[in-house]
């Protein structure tokens, strides 16, 4: 994919254009190019580029949310494809997902539920401000033997570590296991609150599986 398609997927989310980032995914899932290198070099590098004129006071609260909704348009173009790219045959497991408490912010979520999905696993997606009992009482129902939490705030990380207590007291057995990630997260914090953690969707597979051997 050339830099000059990546560069306008990046600006119709930077500037709000839900049409042009839509049609731009479109012409992606056609051509059968990576999707995933088009949300994360192209589509994603405009929504955090709209944090950034947010965070120097450029952009304002609507600016934000017709980001969100390009980013949104073009995820929904190209979620199909993504689950083309999948691995196929028995299902890798089941895993819960969701947003924590009080975090409206389920662009990244969504996209590691697609990649989950798209790898084999058998996805309960959740949403955003889900609650600790929700995603325990999920897990009980399921059966899933993980349970993947995101958080974008600062102030909603610390649901992470109500989440991975609340899972450690519920006492499943076989034991559920937590995967976290989102922007202010970190190896660092993950092993504090004793969860795993993935930087992107891509690597989330990859620590699922490790999570679940
Ligand atoms: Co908000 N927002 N926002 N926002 N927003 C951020 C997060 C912020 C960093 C912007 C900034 O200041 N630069 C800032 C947080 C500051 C902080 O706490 N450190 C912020 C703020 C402050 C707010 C509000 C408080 C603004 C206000 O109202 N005053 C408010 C809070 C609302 C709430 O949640 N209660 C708010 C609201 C919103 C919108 C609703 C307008 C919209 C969200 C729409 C939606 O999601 N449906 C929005 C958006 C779009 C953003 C930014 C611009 C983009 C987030 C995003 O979708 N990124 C964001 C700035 C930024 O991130 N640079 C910002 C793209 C997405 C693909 O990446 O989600 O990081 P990300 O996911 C990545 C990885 O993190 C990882 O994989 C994904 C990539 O593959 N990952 C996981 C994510 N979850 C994972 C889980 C895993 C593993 C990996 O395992 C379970």
């Amino acid at each position: 994919m050339d830099d000059a398609r990546l560069e306008a997927m990046r600006a119709a989310v930077r500037d709000g254009d839900a049409a042009t980032a839509a049609a731009l995914a479109a012409a992606v899932a056609a051509s059968g190019e990576d999707p995933v290198a088009a949300i994360e070099r192209g589509f994603a590098a405009g929504i955090r580029d709209v944090g950034d004129l947010w965070e120097q006071g450029e952009y304002f609260l609507p600016e934000l949310v017709q980001g969100a909704e390009a980013m949104k348009a073009a995820m929904a173009v190209l979620a199909p494809a993504l689950a083309r790219s999948s691995a196929g045959g028995a299902s890798r497991g089941r895993v819960v997902i969701g947003t924590v408490a009080g975090d409206l912010h389920d662009i990244g979520k969504s996209l590691v539920a697609t990649l989950l999905a798209a790898h084999g696993f058998e996805v309960f997606d959740l949403g955003s401000d889900v609650p600790v009992e929700a995603f325990v009482a999920k897990a009980r129902e399921t059966g899933a033997r993980l349970v993947a939490a995101s958080a974008l705030l600062t102030t909603t990380m610390g649901v992470q570590r109500d989440l991975a207590r609340a899972v450690a007291e519920a006492g499943f057995d076989p034991p559920v296991r937590i995967l976290v990630g989102g922007a202010p997260t970190s190896p660092a914090w993950a092993a504090e609150i004793g969860a795993g953690w993935a930087e992107n969707a891509l690597r989330a597979v990859a620590a699922a599986e490790a999570l679940l051997e």
